[in-house]
């Protein structure tokens, strides 16, 4: 069976966009594949995190993945840093890179530019995911669209080690959800929907109440043709509302046009809001039991002892592979 491998940083709150792009694909996966989601925390400390806040969203971001769908007894769930061998692992690829391709990801110009005291680890971030997915021997590592350039370094890193040392890595293929890659800002649609956006009525949280989602969606900037029709160039704003509906409600993007046909935008409006109210309901109660329960320990202990007896067994080809440790004679 082909392993997945994907990854979510314990930072902020989960969007809506990272459950269309992420959690959402991560759900349908797992019927298929044998996968292996990570609470990626060594990522998140890249930038400064506040400790206490920092182990409140990890385990949030636990109940969030099992309530969004993930089966913790199909996929394995586990939380990078109680994995040692991520950190090890990433520093060896960390030997393997150079420091111009890693300045010239994207994710980390966008991060660091115009910010004083950009840490070290925010440039060698790139090699830290590559070791994520690579000690597992992913074969598929779904992400939304912005990671697509992460990926591909990975790749590069993978061929790079298997022609100096020996075929011990997997080549991973990115996979990109074909509806809803990139959702974006509610406020300025021609922006990604993030976690860090300071406006927060750009932003969707999974957790948001109904009302919150209403009024949100309610003041989406649109356009003032007054017509529900998909046109990412000309209509970012409904073409970005139509690719919420549809990547929740499963309903075609013409099926939608078609729907709210003479209808103006207030009614479309409260049709997309009622779509994302009646999706992330189920998502919200799942959670609030999930939250504070043991159960939650259960499956993060399990995960992290099984994904441990993974990693740790490709690392020990990969340092052997690199001359690393002792050899006995
Ligand atoms: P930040 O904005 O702080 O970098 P983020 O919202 O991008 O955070 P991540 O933890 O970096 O969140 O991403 C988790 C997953 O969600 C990744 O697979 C990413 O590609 C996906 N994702 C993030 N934002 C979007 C979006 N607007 N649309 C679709 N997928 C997204
Ligand atoms: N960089 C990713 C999170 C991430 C990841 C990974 C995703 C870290 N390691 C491995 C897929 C596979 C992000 O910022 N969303």
């Amino acid at each position: 069976m082909k392993t997945i491998f994907s990854g979510v940083q314990p930072t902020g709150t989960v969007t809506l966009g990272n459950y269309i792009g992420a959690f959402k694909q991560f759900t349908e996966l797992q019927h298929e594949y044998d996968c292996r989601f990570c609470i990626v925390d060594q990522h998140a400390i890249t930038v400064q995190q506040d400790p206490d806040e920092l182990a409140k969203t990890i385990r949030s971001l636990a109940a969030i993945y099992i309530a969004s769908g993930i089966d913790p007894e199909k996929s394995l769930l586990f939380i990078q840093s109680e994995v040692p061998a991520h950190a090890q692992a990433g520093w060896m690829m960390q030997c393997i890179s150079y420091i111009g391709e890693l300045e010239r990801m994207t994710q980390f110009k966008d991060k660091s530019e115009g910010k004083e005291g950009v840490s070290a680890a925010l440039l060698t971030y790139p090699p830290l995911m590559a070791a994520d997915i690579l000690i597992y021997n992913s074969h598929i590592v779904p992400v939304g669209e912005d990671q697509k350039q992460h990926v591909e370094l990975t790749r590069d890193l993978a061929e790079r080690f298997n022609k100096r040392y020996g075929e011990v890595l997997t080549i991973p293929d990115v996979r990109i959800p074909k509806n809803g890659a990139r959702i974006k800002s509610l406020q300025d649609p021609l922006k990604k929907m993030s976690k860090s956006d300071p406006n927060k009525k750009g932003t969707i949280s999974i957790l948001d109440t109904p009302k919150e989602i209403e009024k949100k969606i309610k003041s989406a900037v649109t356009d003032s043709d007054g017509y529900v029709k998909f046109d990412v160039e000309n209509k970012p704003g409904v073409s970005n509302l139509l690719t919420i509906e549809s990547a929740l409600s499963g309903i075609a993007i013409p099926d939608l046009e078609a729907k709210y046909e003479g209808l103006g935008y207030g009614a479309f409006k409260a049709g997309v809001a009622e779509a994302v109210i009646n999706h992330l309901t189920p998502i919200q109660e799942r959670y609030g039991e999930l939250l504070h329960s043991s159960e939650l320990d259960v499956h993060l202990d399990r995960g992290a002892e099984k994904a441990n007896a993974i990693a740790s067994a490709t690392l020990k080809k990969m340092e052997s592979a690199m001359g690393l440790g002792r050899r006995r004679s």
